[in-house]
């Protein structure tokens, strides 16, 4: 496993710094759903043990912070977002992901980043089930994105022509968020 070279203005460190800005949400696996919705021909509901039995996707890869700190060769495993989108079959006019946790954090993602291949529904990190902290049952990755566009304890993906702020972004963050690009702030 090779370290990719880090993108500009950030530095390794060895640990994830936990932010739960919104708390840590009380979560009750049996009744906790993943809803994909919005402008999709076929919205989709998902129980943890239905998403559990879709896993498709396993690699490592860095995770990056806007605030400047990354966390390098972080093992990812879980459902590809390609497949969520294979099964609800958005709208052709779709331009961003709109996504929400169980504690009520949100975050816009563009469509096309959220198509990346290594995009990924993720349930495990280095080999376990998330653990609390880390947003379990799911959250997002999406390697060129900061990490504030990683939406922990998600449970609504919803698909939309139209722009619109999530928690962060609302606050002046990027609509984007590319970390190679440098996407911190809106323009
Ligand atoms: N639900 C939720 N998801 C979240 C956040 C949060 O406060 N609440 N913080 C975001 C930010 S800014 C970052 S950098 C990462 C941090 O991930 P970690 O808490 O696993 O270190 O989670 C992202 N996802
Ligand atoms: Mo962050």
């Amino acid at each position: 496993m090779r370290d990719e070279d880090l993108p500009p203005g950030q530095r390794a460190i060895p640990n994830f710094i936990v932010y739960r800005v919104l708390g840590q949400p009380d979560v009750d696996l049996p009744a906790w759903r993943l809803r994909v919705s919005g402008e999709v021909s076929t919205p989709r509901t998902y129980t943890y043990e239905e998403l559990l039995g879709m896993i498709d996707t396993s690699y490592v890869s860095d995770f990056h912070c806007v605030t400047g700190w990354s966390v390098r060769n972080v093992m990812w495993e879980g459902v590809s977002l390609r497949r969520l989108v294979s099964e609800v079959v958005p709208s052709r006019d779709v331009a961003w992901v709109f996504v929400r946790g169980l504690d009520n954090y949100t975050t816009v993602i563009p469509y096309d980043e959220f198509l990346d291949e290594r995009g990924v529904l993720a349930l495990r990190m280095n080999g376990r089930p998330l653990n609390p902290e880390q947003g379990f049952p799911a959250r997002i990755y999406i390697p060129n994105l900061y990490g504030w566009k990683s939406a922990k304890y998600v449970t609504e993906i919803i698909f939309t022509r139209e722009y619109r702020d999530g928690y962060w972004e609302a606050l002046g963050y990027h609509e984007r968020g590319n970390v190679w690009r440098e996407e911190r702030f809106k323009p």
